[in-house]
């Protein structure tokens, strides 16, 4: 009895350790995957889209989707931060610095309502996130650089549908850019991503 029960904890154990070292591979691999190409970023959208000129910034809209994407006037309605708190929605750049010149932003929609790309000046003293915000939701336009915000095609329009992609080609100087999608409600909802030009 006394041996059997000490093979047993010696199985036991022998299991635990193959568990623990699956758990370490599976972890190295997905940081790995993590290193190489999002997995937002392999989503894609349904678009076609052209040879982009300078460099390429990807950018992905999201949503959380859910009961409170169903009523677009009653989440945006509403009195300053009730319900809306910064990161429902998302608007993530696959690089947060590019050297000045031609830089072309391409927008997928990964969400499930329609969203845009706005690109705005930051100044020195001024962080994402922090623009005043109209009454409709929408943030302060200032200094608007250009935008993208037509299904499967430049510049802008009438918005991105889930699933499509627009784009837009800037010439952008050396300093601080907010890119935002500024469809009302949004930028609060957390739609805004810093990006530097050196
Ligand atoms: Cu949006």
């Amino acid at each position: 009895m006394r041996k059997k029960t000490a093979i047993l904890t010696a199985i036991a154990g022998g299991t635990l350790t193959i568990v623990g070292l699956t758990g370490l591979f599976l972890g190295a691999g997905n940081a790995f995957n993590a290193g190489q190409s999002p997995s937002w970023f392999a989503s894609g959208s349904s678009c076609v889209t052209p040879q982009l000129p300078g460099t390429v910034v990807n950018v992905a809209l999201t949503d959380m989707g859910g009961p409170m994407m169903g009523n677009d006037t009653g989440m945006m309605g509403g009195s300053g931060d009730s319900g809306m708190s910064s990161g429902v929605m998302g608007l993530r750049l696959d690089q947060a610095q590019v050297a000045h010149g031609s830089v072309t932003f391409l927008a997928t929609n990964d969400g499930n309502i329609d969203h845009e790309l706005v690109v705005l000046p930051l100044s020195d003293s001024q962080s994402v996130g922090t623009r005043s915000v109209s009454g409709e939701g929408q943030a302060d336009e200032d200094g608007n650089l250009g935008e993208a915000s037509s299904n499967c095609s430049a510049g802008a329009g009438e918005g991105i549908a889930p699933g499509s992609s627009g784009w837009v080609t800037l010439k952008l100087a050396p300093g601080r850019y907010e890119v935002v999608c500024n469809l009302p409600g949004h930028y609060r909802a957390g739609m805004y991503s810093e990006l530097t030009v050196s």
